[in-house]
């Protein structure tokens, strides 16, 4: 089949950039390995920046978030048993809204649907060839696209960026000496705004999904097993890190989520443009996974626009190096957040790091780049 854009892979970085290029009258399709069910439940972000929300709305996807997304203006510091709220909406303007990325992804797929745009699940051995020609293509079981431009929103895990030659790309790789923890849980949340906590016994997260849904996380040591983790114990810790407040509940998902920086450039060879999980992975304390792969597509989709319709190259040859400049930024700040919340080091780090988060509430300079990162930068940043 001959196609303007072949997109691989379904979440919120292809979903999203084919209802860009479905808005702008740019013909692509969507090849996803597994099946719907599985994609729409898979449970992961669920902190909206601004931007993200933005671009949820220039495609026409925001009635459920609008109704059932929850606006937050602020989050909540806490260390040394006391918590310390920063405005984020004072301090920047700008605010975020938590609404679960399995539903974002959800929402777009019914867009899509409805909106006659392929999508193909359930796909196998998918494979992209011809890079360097004027018409790449992508095999995959079901047949075979033949493209104008290729894009790999396959994650980190996918076919895409092993499909650069090699040589091409500098990569560069942290694994943080920790993981998550991360539950959902049936239990309201004991506070109207996130928690980040700094405890000697490790970091914790309090976050939800609802007024009756809870999700929370814990550092663990690499390599847990869950099954060391029995529910009364998972509530026992949070007490300890967050405070007694909580209010424990039913626990429907539990999982360990190992934390790693990685960013690799250029994110464009030939005809193949990455975007997301595909191109960078940045630790979660930052919240900055899912709204850095919407940020990539909102910058890639006007780029191909202008190529297929003017024949205008200038965006497309620029989409690396401006997103890397942004991927860079949220990569800095997704390290800086985790290293001064999580332990893992001596008393020496201890006192540093509770010397940087009594800076970042007590003083208006260090509020504000917090802020400023954590809503969210403006898109072309
Ligand atoms: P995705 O990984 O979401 O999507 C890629 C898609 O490509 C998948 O559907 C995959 O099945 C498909 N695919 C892969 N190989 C393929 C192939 N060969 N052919 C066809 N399709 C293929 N961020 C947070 O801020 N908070 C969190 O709590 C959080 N939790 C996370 C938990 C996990 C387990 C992971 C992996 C990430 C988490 N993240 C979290 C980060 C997350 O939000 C990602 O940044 C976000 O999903 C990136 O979106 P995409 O780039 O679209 O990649
Ligand atoms: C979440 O709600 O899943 C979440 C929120 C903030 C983070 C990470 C995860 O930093």
């Amino acid at each position: 089949m001959d196609i303007q854009v072949g997109i691989i892979g379904a979440g919120p970085a292809g979903l999203t950039l084919a209802l860009l290029l479905q808005q702008a009258g740019i013909d692509c399709v969507v090849l996803e390995v597994r099946d719907r069910a599985y994609v729409e439940k898979r449970v992961r972000a669920g902190l909206l920046e601004q931007n993200t929300v933005d671009v949820l709305h220039q495609v026409g996807v925001a009635d459920r978030l609008d109704r059932e997304g929850l606006d937050h203006t602020g989050v909540f510091l806490r260390f040394n048993d006391r918590a310390f709220h920063v405005d984020m909406l004072r301090l920047t303007g700008r605010k975020i809204t938590i609404y679960g990325q399995q539903e974002v992804v959800k929402d777009e797929i019914a867009a899509l649907e409805e909106r006659g745009v392929p999508i193909h699940f359930e796909v196998d051995d998918v494979a992209v060839h011809d890079l360097d020609s004027a018409r790449p293509r992508i095999t995959y079981s079901g047949g075979e696209l033949v493209c104008d431009f290729i894009a790999g929103c396959d994650g980190f895990h996918g076919i895409c960026r092993p499909a650069f030659p090699d040589g091409v790309i500098a990569e560069h790789d942290f694994t943080y000496p920790f993981s998550w923890l991360g539950i959902l849980a049936e239990a309201p949340p004991s506070t109207d705004e996130l928690i980040y906590a700094w405890h000697p016994n490790g970091f914790a997260l309090h976050s939800m999904r609802s007024a009756t849904v809870s999700r929370l996380y814990l550092q663990v040591p690499n390599e847990t097993d869950v099954a060391e983790w029995p529910d009364e114990r998972i509530w026992a810790e949070l007490a300890q890190r967050i405070g007694p407040e909580r209010v424990p509940g039913p626990i429907s998902e539990k999982s360990v989520l190992p934390m790693r920086s990685y960013v690799m450039a250029p994110m464009r060879h030939g005809r193949l443009f990455l975007a997301g999980d595909a191109a960078h992975i940045v630790p979660p304390t930052g919240a900055k996974g899912l709204n850095l792969a919407i940020c990539d597509v909102a910058l890639l989709a006007p780029a191909l626009t202008a190529l297929l319709r003017e024949n205008d190259a200038r965006l497309a040859d620029a989409y690396s190096d401006t997103a890397l400049r942004r991927v860079w930024r949220c990569t800095h700040f997704s390290w800086w957040m985790t290293t001064m919340l999580h332990r893992g080091g001596d008393d020496f780090d201890a006192q540093l790091q509770l010397s940087q988060l009594r800076w970042v509430v007590g003083s208006h300079a260090g509020a504000t780049g917090l802020a400023e990162n954590y809503a969210g930068l403006p898109i072309g940043y």
